[in-house]
């Protein structure tokens, strides 16, 4: 916070010297959004409140704080400045240099890494550009990586292909073998992923997941990649908040390289960090210092690799969340989510549901709704009907995306509106209701079309999601909503 007397400097508007000349037909850009463009106006004004009306469960999503949005919205949209700070390509960077500089000392001083061993490029536009950049910076075209399928809760960037077909840049452009979870305990074998890198011999194993509700064992990763002389990739993008908190353990004792979106439990701006290793590596048989050479390789994919001008209201929109990250009140943040989304756990399997990885240890919960008789697909368009937001995932052993057998469930939004243990458990209660609603109308159509447009025509399956979504949306309308001024 700036002292009063500050803030009013601060705050006061650029002063003019002489007074403006504008014609009556000159364009000046002073019009509000409202007024300039209603359409678009009118669509964000339904989008804020659609979110505050909800029960939002995507376990990727959260709300921003209005700091956060108004730096997102600042001026530094305008600029453009490739290149690095004091390095740029463009005149005019005096205050963005100072900007980059102070969301990458934050970004080190935030997960405690000494500046001498490790440096971070805070430029990615996000997560998936991020991974791509590392790919960029420490692969040759058709080497050999091994990430987490994303059926068994990986993510599409860590090598993404089907039976049939190459899906993702990174099974396009590098060889891909992917590890699995193993299906009688929903957690990431080790084992075979050990006996199968041995075969692969890959270059790169990345250590991140999008649907998994364990932790991860990175010195296991570590040991594996170190038998190949490979990288560690550790994508830390889901969990980065709760690193940042140290509510469970992060990976920078064992990884070579950290990705990130900024996003996520992190709570900041949808952009993309990459942390790196540097300084000594170890020394040679003749005793001599090995140096890591990764700096300069993910910097120059970043740019001028892969990506242009950076995004400096993003990095500025990084650099408020990270500060904030370190206070008091995130910590707390953090341990709330654990807390929550482990009575969200706990309910949902008091009420009969099966869990992948039977619990969590996280953010989320992987709800296997197959035993249940319906599937994520047909659940999730019930629960969006009735004003709870939460996304359809595969399950180990999934062969559609599209129809897969469980729902991705997170607490970090709901946390962020200062919902806890008991609320959580009443927002379960909603979530099965739906999805008895989704069982009931199953039990009297055919395919998911029919399904779909038997919820919107027949009276009594309306009533219920009515009462439903009525009763979900005072529930939601009790709880604060950080980042937005109006409600
Ligand atoms: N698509 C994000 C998620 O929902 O997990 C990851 O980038």
């Amino acid at each position: 916070m700036f002292p009063a007397a500050i803030r009013q400097i601060a705050l006061r508007p650029v002063l003019r010297q002489r007074p403006l000349s504008v014609s009556a037909s000159q364009w000046t850009g002073q019009d509000s959004l409202v007024d300039d463009d209603p359409k678009v106006a009118d669509i964000i004004s339904r989008e804020k409140k659609r979110q505050m009306r909800g029960l939002e469960l995507i376990a990727s999503e959260n709300f921003a704080s209005r700091a956060v949005l108004e730096a997102l919205g600042s001026c530094l949209s305008n600029k453009y400045s490739e290149g690095y700070p004091g390095a740029r390509y463009y005149g005019g960077t005096e205050c963005v240099d100072e900007l980059e500089l102070l969301c990458q000392k934050r970004a080190l001083d935030l997960y405690g890494l000494d500046p001498e061993e490790w440096g971070v490029n805070v430029q990615p536009y996000s997560g998936s550009p991020a991974n791509f950049a590392v790919y960029t910076a420490l692969l040759q075209p058709h080497d050999r990586v091994m990430g987490l399928d994303l059926p068994d809760g990986g993510h599409l960037t860590h090598g993404f292909m089907t039976d049939t077909k190459r899906i993702s840049g990174t099974s396009i452009y590098f060889e891909s073998m992917p590890y699995r979870l193993n299906p009688s305990t929903g957690l990431i074998d080790y084992d075979k992923l050990r006996e199968n890198a041995a075969l692969f011999r890959p270059k790169m194993i990345i250590a991140g997941t999008s649907a998994y509700s364990r932790l991860l064992d990175y010195k296991a990763f570590r040991e594996i990649c170190d038998q190949h002389n490979a990288y560690l990739l550790a994508d830390m993008a889901h969990i980065s908040g709760l690193v940042a908190a140290k509510v469970i353990p992060g990976p920078f004792e064992y990884a070579d390289v950290v990705t990130t979106t900024t996003h996520k439990t992190l709570r900041g701006p949808r952009s993309g960090m990459i942390f790196y290793r540097k300084g000594v590596k170890g020394v040679d048989k003749k005793g001599k210092e090995i140096k890591y050479d990764l700096q300069k390789r993910i910097d120059f994919a970043v740019f001028p690799s892969l990506q242009g001008g950076p995004h400096q209201h993003q990095i500025a929109g990084i650099a408020v969340a990270l500060r904030q990250a370190t206070s008091p009140e995130f910590v707390a943040y953090q341990k709330q989510v654990l807390a929550n989304c482990k009575v969200m756990a706990n309910t949902l399997m008091a009420k009969g549901y099966s869990l992948i990885a039977g619990g969590t240890d996280n953010h989320l919960v992987l709800l296997d709704l197959r035993p249940k008789k319906i599937d994520g697909a047909r659940a999730e368009r019930v629960c969006e009907l009735c004003s709870i937001t939460v996304n359809k995932n595969t399950c180990p052993g999934d062969k559609s995306a599209l129809v897969p057998g469980g729902l991705r469930l997170g607490a970090p939004a709901l946390t962020t509106r200062g919902m806890k243990e008991k609320d959580f458990e009443a927002v379960v209660g909603f979530i099965d209701e739906a999805v008895q609603i989704a069982q009931g109308v199953k039990a009297q159509t055919g395919n998911l079309k029919e399904f779909k447009a038997f919820l919107l025509a027949d009276a009594g399956t309306q009533s219920k999601i009515a009462d439903l979504k009525s009763r979900v949306e005072a529930f939601a309308d009790g709880y604060i909503m950080p980042g937005f001024q109006d409600r």
